[in-house]
């Protein structure tokens, strides 16, 4: 069966958003689908590709969030659509716990290859994001014989129990699920804009919270995303990570680099570590890597991954063969397409123009991020009194206008732009000049 999807080029609005047939399916939806999954805009999709999605009622819309971070090759690359028919008609699992095959190898060379340093790696492969957090602390814990997981504020790692426990924000994501597990230590992060502090004053006073609160000789992991994700789009005061990463390697504690959201290409580099030259002892990986089939992985120093036995780590689907299938085409694509560069190339466009709008207008505080992981933070004008309500009000009229903008940060005040890295310069610039007019009009009201 050959199938052909549609390819729009543009933006294009038929109906309001959501149209009749979205709003139609939404009201299917709450009779069936548990309240408690939740949709940034529910414009129900029925196919996507080149920064487009297209919704029930024939709607075209820019997308700036590819799946939160997840299709950075594009919604249906060719070589991921390629190789996942391919192997989806010689087989869809075995499960590499009874019958391995070639694929799960491969994407674990890959991962030996691209993740930062070049001492000798293993890697063991997982579904979600959380998975891999939660397997990163697992293996840390039986390669040093020690409990205690330090984390930061603002930090998101998953909604399992035990990274739960390691992310910061009550409300949604932790409130009534209790009991949380325990051996999780906060302390500060690095956050420029609101704690004035530079990365080595910052990293002295997290240092200072986990030896005397912790003890530095009890600290099995130091887990934290490069740039923070859902906290905010946080890039850490510079001297910040490779502080923490000197402090592990002198106490005997694993580093864990969370790059769930800032990896495969999304910051302008393939891991956000590499920014500062830090070489994580472990980092885990999901999203981005299969260009939105779910994969996951946790990779390191060989002798850490190695110190679990056999056995001690897996899951049904870890490694699924049409999942591995997605990553080797997404990371052929990265490398053939040199999305790197590409995410590079969306940052200068971005962030001067919205530097521009700060300026001009007088309600963004901060702007920042690196490569195409980028965000606005909205304040109260001359304070650093957080805007929750504007920034809502600012991605709603985008919404409106066909441009899918995701907000996040723990004030609830930062719209984060993560357009898939393939986005044409055209689509670009036209959801960025919907963005800035919606902006204007959310003030001028
Ligand atoms: N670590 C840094 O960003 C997922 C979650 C959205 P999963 N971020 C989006 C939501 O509301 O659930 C994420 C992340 C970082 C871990 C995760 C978890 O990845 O694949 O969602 O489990």
């Amino acid at each position: 069966m050959t199938v052909t999807a549609p390819a729009p080029k543009h933006r294009r609005l038929r109906t309001e958003i959501p149209g009749p047939a979205s709003r139609a399916l939404q009201e299917r939806r709450a009779a069936t689908v548990a309240a408690g999954v939740s949709s940034v805009l529910p414009v129900y999709v029925t196919s996507a590709s080149g920064g487009l999605l297209t919704d029930a009622d024939g709607n075209t819309l820019i997308d700036f969030g590819s799946g939160i971070a997840v299709t950075n090759v594009g919604h249906s690359a060719p070589a991921v659509v390629d190789r996942v028919r391919k192997q989806a008609c010689w087989f869809t699992h075995t499960c590499f716990m009874v019958t391995p095959y070639e694929g799960y190898v491969e994407v674990c060379e890959a991962l030996g290859e691209l993740t930062p340093g070049t001492h000798e790696k293993r890697s063991v492969l997982f579904n979600s994001g959380a998975e891999a957090v939660e397997n990163a602390v697992k293996i840390a814990r039986v390669a040093t014989g020690r409990q205690a997981v330090v984390v930061f504020d603002h930090a998101y790692h998953g909604r399992t129990n035990l990274t739960m426990a390691l992310t910061a924000k009550s409300v949604p994501y932790k409130h009534g699920f209790g009991p949380f597990a325990p051996e999780v230590y906060r302390v500060p992060g690095s956050y420029p804009f609101r704690d004035g502090l530079t990365g080595e004053q910052a990293a002295a006073a997290a240092l200072e919270k986990i030896e005397k609160q912790i003890g530095g000789d009890q600290v099995a992991a130091v887990v934290i995303e490069p740039i923070q994700g859902e906290g905010g789009f946080v890039e850490p005061a510079p001297g910040f990570l490779p502080a923490l990463s000197r402090w592990c390697a002198e106490h005997g504690a694993v580093f864990v680099a969370d790059e769930v959201q800032t990896g495969f290409c999304r910051t302008g580099d393939w891991f956000a570590s590499s920014h500062e030259d830090v070489v994580p002892d472990l980092v885990a990986t999901a999203k981005g890597i299969a260009g939105g089939l779910p994969l996951a992985a946790v990779t390191g120093r060989a002798e850490l991954l190695d110190a679990v036995p056999a056995g001690g780590l897996g899951g049904t689907y870890g490694g699924n063969p049409v999942a591995c299938a997605a990553a080797l085409g997404s990371i052929e694509t990265m490398r053939g397409e040199n999305l790197a560069s590409s995410a590079r190339r969306i940052g200068e466009a971005v962030l001067p123009r919205l530097r521009a709008l700060a300026a001009e207008t007088g309600v963004i505080g901060d702007v920042r991020g690196r490569g195409a992981m980028l965000a606005a933070e909205f304040v109260r004008p001359g304070t650093t009194e957080p805007d929750a309500e504007l920034t809502a009000r600012v991605a709603k009229a985008c919404h409106a206008l066909g441009v899918v903008v995701l907000t996040c940060g723990t004030y609830g005040n930062v719209v984060r732009l993560l357009p898939p890295l393939s986005l044409s310069g055209e689509l670009l610039d036209e959801g960025l000049s919907v963005l800035e007019h919606a902006v204007r009009q959310e003030i001028s009201r």
